[in-house]
């Protein structure tokens, strides 16, 4: 009996310590649209960011920063200005959405421009849906700007960053990618193919995973820890 207890025991702390080394992959969120610079990293598109390319979701620190790495130096490489951003052409009105892969209870988001709050919401200290967007009134500012959009939590003292390269009024551009991009390659599956980390998958896109099938809700790249019963935001089961 002792024994059998002593392996319940052991199988219960295997199980608990799974759930929480699967937690940091799965938690926290990010600007998804227009693509913030983790997005660009976690599809490939920019060489050199770093491990944030493996969670972009997991730009996380104290609240009241004004960078665009949350003062996180494992996420040095989203506040260096002289890398090579895609930039997003955008009109004066310019819908952003996040991506949740874990919704805390939110107080507010705030945009910034330079020391300017360029927009300011309310998460009313309620749980997100899987995704929320804003639209932002950016009449008065032209050109390429850095935006800096911050996910405060309502729980803790914590906050998200998320930076995003915009030209107000003019169109986007993507510099072309550096010969040694340091994430996988991003390749496309046939319809209805096993779920995979690291794949670009469109909207309608439909897979397979533990037995199930699913259709993709949003475009992205996916990654370890997005398996579609974890990202409900991302897949919908059939
Ligand atoms: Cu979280």
């Amino acid at each position: 009996m002792r024994r059998f207890l002593t392996l319940l025991s052991m199988v219960f702390l295997t199980v608990a310590g799974t759930v929480v080394i699967a937690q940091p992959a799965l938690a926290h969120g990010y600007v998804s649209a227009p693509p913030s610079r983790q997005a660009h990293c976690a599809a490939g598109r920019v060489a050199n960011c770093g491990p944030i390319i493996y969670e972009p979701q997991s730009v996380e620190g104290p609240k009241g920063q004004r960078n665009c790495h949350a003062g996180d130096p494992r996420w040095a490489p989203l506040n260096d200005d002289s890398k090579a951003w895609p930039v997003t052409g955008v009109g004066t009105s310019v819908t952003f959405t996040w991506t949740f892969t874990a919704r805390h209870a939110t107080r507010d988001y705030e945009y910034y421009i330079g020391g300017t709050r360029v927009g300011y919401f309310s998460g009313g200290g309620a749980q997100p849906p899987p995704t929320v967007s804003h639209t932002l009134n950016l009449s008065g500012f032209s050109g390429r700007q850095k935006i800096l959009a911050i996910w405060n939590i309502a729980d803790t003292a914590m906050a998200f960053y998320s930076c995003v390269d915009v030209n107000v009024g003019g169109g986007g551009s993507t510099p072309s990618p550096s010969p040694s991009p340091s994430p996988t390659p991003t390749q496309t599956t046939p319809p209805g193919g096993t779920w995979a980390p690291n794949v670009s998958y469109a909207v309608g896109a439909t897979v397979t995973y533990g037995g199930a099938t699913y259709r993709c809700r949003q475009a992205h790249t996916s990654l370890n820890g997005w398996e579609p019963p974890n990202a409900p935001a991302l897949w919908q089961r059939l």
